[in-house]
């Protein structure tokens, strides 16, 4: 018995269900991912009782000599992976990275201009609800009608009429390469700043798969632990005219002390991701994601612009007479993860919209390739079509358990 299960077996029990869970199931929601176990151990280990507010060599506390090590060794992998000439490696989540750039860039009340919600966008994009709605002007522009790609007419026309003081690219659920170029344009044109949140492509732009919004953004936001396959964490990259201010924002306008334990996984994932077997798994979670859109289109399903460029499907659920709702739940009850999203123009709603939402990153990093994807995207197509046949599910449960079964999991 180790002191966890023995001191608290209630949260032992919990996590040791989850391991389970992540074990015997197919884990297909876009934004997750199975880090590995030196980042695990980083993330588990002591740093997390440091306090370390300020930054590498300027520390409001006394004992920074070896979190310092980590920090610096953090900075300078991401800039060396992405190469930027900053990066800021404190910020907590996704969601703090990219209110730092607000923070450093925008006054309340300035407009930005960002994708729409519903159309692929993400809430601290200018949700109404959100502190970054709340705080700013967001007006948002779309993707087209016809092919579900970003309207980059609409966007410059809109960025001509609302002369906003920054624009954002990037997306959550936008199964297309982003022509980070053609936002630096329209920003150029227009005086605007340009921030691009690459969180869901990171590890694709980080292997040169994806179109590189480095060398043209001025602030560049990402998580690090969706397709990059780090721990769950922020990151900034900005020009280094940015670099004191952005830091200022981080710390101390929007967070304390930095959480040490989850910056040391984060200079391990960057050292994984510099590794030539990094881009060897990216070229294998887009070449999953390709067969998997086959798959489901030959099965009749519609896909949002007709297929995929990156890590994952938005998948028009209809043509099977369902919602998304149902068909998170059918899947859900053989194995299968997804999470339920609205797609482009949808009339259902947020709760029960039109689409799911199929990511291959955590698949890929089971070592699963296009012949487990051709199984799993029939099975994703028996479970749609008979979402309320329990006999169909528990049958379709049983063949995921087994594929399961061949592939391990990090842990
Ligand atoms: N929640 C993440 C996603 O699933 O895309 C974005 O923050």
């Amino acid at each position: 018995m180790n002191a966890l299960q023995n001191q608290d077996p209630q949260v032992w029990d919990a996590i040791q269900h989850e391991q389970d869970r992540q074990r015997d199931g197919l884990e297909m929601i876009a934004s997750e991912n199975y880090t590995s176990v030196p980042v695990m151990q980083a993330v588990g280990s002591e740093l997390t009782n440091k306090y370390a507010e300020g930054y590498p060599g300027r520390r409001y506390y006394g004992g920074c000599e070896h979190v310092d090590v980590v920090e610096d060794l953090a900075r300078q992998r991401a800039r060396s992976l992405f190469k930027a000439e900053h990066a800021n490696v404190q910020p907590h989540s996704g969601s703090q990275a990219n209110a730092a750039v607000y923070l450093t860039v925008l006054n309340p009340g300035d407009t930005v201009l960002a994708l729409d919600l519903a159309h692929g966008g993400h809430l601290t994009h200018g949700m109404r609800l959100n502190a970054s709605g709340k705080l700013y002007h967001f007006v948002h522009y779309g993707v087209t009608q016809d092919h579900h790609r970003i309207d980059y007419d609409q966007l410059a026309r809109m960025a001509r009429e609302h002369r906003p003081r920054l624009i954002v690219a990037g997306a959550s659920a936008y199964p297309r390469q982003i022509e980070h170029g053609r936002f630096a344009e329209i920003a150029a044109e227009v005086g605007a700043r340009l921030m691009v949140d690459m969180a869901h492509y990171a590890g694709l732009v980080a292997v040169g798969l994806h179109d590189d919004p480095v060398p043209v953004a001025d602030f560049v936001t990402t998580t690090t632990h969706k397709t990059l396959r780090g721990p769950r964490g922020g990151m900034v990259l900005c020009r280094e005219s940015y670099a004191a201010d952005l830091d200022r924002s981080v710390f101390p306008g929007l967070q304390g002390g930095p959480l040490m334990h989850v910056i040391a996984g984060k200079a391990v994932c960057f050292g994984e991701a510099m590794q030539p077997g990094f881009r060897t798994y990216m070229q294998g979670v887009l070449e999953n994601a390709r067969v998997l859109a086959e798959v489901l289109l030959a099965g009749g399903l519609r896909l949002v612009s007709g297929g995929t460029d990156n890590h994952l499907l938005l998948v028009d659920v209809t043509p099977m007479n369902i919602g998304g709702k149902l068909a998170e739940q059918a899947l859900d009850q053989c194995g299968i993860t997804v999470n339920k999203n609205m797609i482009p123009f949808d009339q259902r709603k947020p709760m029960d919209p039109s689409g799911i939402r199929i990511g291959t990153p955590a698949l890929t990093t089971r070592g699963m390739g296009p012949t487990e994807m051709r199984s799993i995207g029939g099975w994703i197509l028996s479970a749609l079509r008979q979402p309320n046949d329990a006999r169909v599910l528990s049958d379709l449960r049983r063949q995921v358990l087994s594929l399961c079964q061949h592939f391990s999991v990090p842990s």
